[in-house]
């Protein structure tokens, strides 16, 4: 529990086992009572505020874990003036009250959510405040630019000027290129704690469904010589590298007026939309009359190609571009993984430091104002560069949280869980 008047909330709620005062930071037996009476014991520690996560007051009360007595125990918190928080309503609180900045509590929840290894150690120098570093070392750069550019407006003659040209333009160049590589890594980010989704696509009988369960080590999808075979879209979670992936098996494309078949194609093709990486499966050695149709429909989105089925006598070389598979005999699968892998992420882990759209969003967009305040600097002048950097840093406020409008707040505080 956390806020203003937490200590009233205390008394009601919570019966101490020995009647001293409540010391500051310190865990002690208590009984946990309603109007009805006293229904748990448990520990329970106070916190005063400044000093805590909120900056407020702060109770941490442990009870026993059924269910029916958390209930109880948020029941009569309630009925003795506490409200249910929001979601994410207490890093918001801390956010509010200066202990962290927006870009930590994006962090917050990305420790939460975070789906691989590489993922929670991004999230967690995130919210140790590595990233917020890096932004005010972007910020302090600008406001220096700035300065600079306004100290020329207002004393165009004097030859006072702190930096020459060269050293301004190069801390603006070397501000975009930092800038450009936060932002560069935002996919693998991304990736690193959401996890990848993947699609298996192709004709009928290409093997997908053979490869699909190869790669997941595990027979979860049916696989048979009759074309048509997979109608449902079939998704299963799988390790690639450092990633967590999302593998989905999809129906194998023909022409059909078989309507649960055609309803399967739809299916399979909204899903596909929306992932971050095809697998396209062309059939080696057998006719494959879709793969055509297949390689021109994915032929703008991020993907892998397999020419699967090695194996057999008539397979001949794979086409430049394909990767060689059978998914009978395994040939082939460790550098299927190890491209899928590549596919995904396009930076090296160490360098994927921003897995929030916003955080790259508004990387790009200093980059852009770095290199715009640079090219107007000779022909424009210092008050349009001045003014171009001014907009920048003010992006970078908004981002920070220290001039962020509320339904701002609203929308990123609605994702994280409620409790945190
Ligand atoms: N020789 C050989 N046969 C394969 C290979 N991969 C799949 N097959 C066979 O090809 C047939 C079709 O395999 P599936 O995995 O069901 O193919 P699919 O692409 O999922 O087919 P649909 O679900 O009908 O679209 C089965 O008889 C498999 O045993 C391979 O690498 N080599
Ligand atoms: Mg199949």
């Amino acid at each position: 529990l956390s806020g203003q008047g937490l200590a009233v909330v205390r008394d009601v709620l919570l019966q101490p086992r020995r009647a001293t005062p409540w010391r500051d930071r310190r865990v002690r037996r208590v009984d946990v009572r309603d109007a009805a009476g006293v229904f748990d014991d448990g520990l329970a520690c106070w916190i005063s505020g400044p000093a805590t996560v909120t900056g407020e007051d702060v109770l941490e009360v442990s009870v026993h874990g059924n269910p029916l007595i958390v209930e109880r125990a948020l029941a009569a918190a309630i009925a003795a003036g506490a409200r249910l928080a929001e979601p994410g309503e207490f890093t918001r609180r801390a956010v509010r009250h200066g202990k962290i900045d927006l870009i930590q509590a994006e962090a917050v929840d990305q420790v939460v959510r975070a789906t691989s290894p590489d993922g929670l150690r991004l999230a967690r120098e995130g919210a140790n405040g590595s990233l917020s570093t890096a932004f005010a070392a972007l910020r302090s750069t600008l406001l220096d630019a700035c300065a600079e550019l306004e100290a020329r407006l207002d004393h165009p003659d004097d030859a006072l000027a702190d930096m020459d040209d060269p050293t301004l333009i190069d801390g603006l160049i070397g501000c975009a290129e930092r800038s450009e590589a936060l932002a560069a890594g935002h996919a693998a980010g991304r990736r690193l704690v959401d996890g990848a989704s993947v699609a298996i696509v192709g004709g009928v009988n290409a093997g997908k469904s053979s490869l699909f369960n190869a790669l997941i080590g595990e027979r979860r999808a049916l696989v048979h010589e009759t074309p048509g075979t997979t109608r449902d879209v079939v998704e299963a979670h799988v390790r690639l590298g450092p990633l967590a992936v999302t593998l989905l098996d999809t129906a194998g494309e023909r022409p059909t007026d078989d309507p649960v078949e055609a309803a399967g194609l739809a299916l399979a093709a909204e899903r596909i939309a929306s992932v971050d990486l095809v697998l396209v499966v062309l059939r080696a050695g057998l006719p494959d009359p879709a793969a055509q149709l297949v390689l021109e429909r994915t032929a703008d989105r991020p993907r892998v190609i397999a020419w699967n089925g090695t194996d057999r006598a008539t397979a001949g070389a794979a086409p430049d571009g394909c990767l060689p598979t059978s998914a009978i005999t395994g040939q082939g699968l460790d550098a299927l993984r190890a491209a899928l892998i590549r596919a995904l992420l396009d930076v090296p882990v160490e360098s994927a430091l921003i897995a929030s759209l916003r955080q790259a969003d508004a990387a790009r967009w200093i980059a852009s104002a770095c290199r715009e305040a640079v090219s107007a600097l000779p022909d424009a002048g210092p008050a349009v560069a001045s003014e171009i950097l001014l907009e920048a840093i003010g992006e970078l406020d908004a981002l920070t949280g220290a001039d962020t409008r509320e339904d701002v707040l609203d929308a990123l505080f609605a994702r994280f869980c409620i409790g945190k």
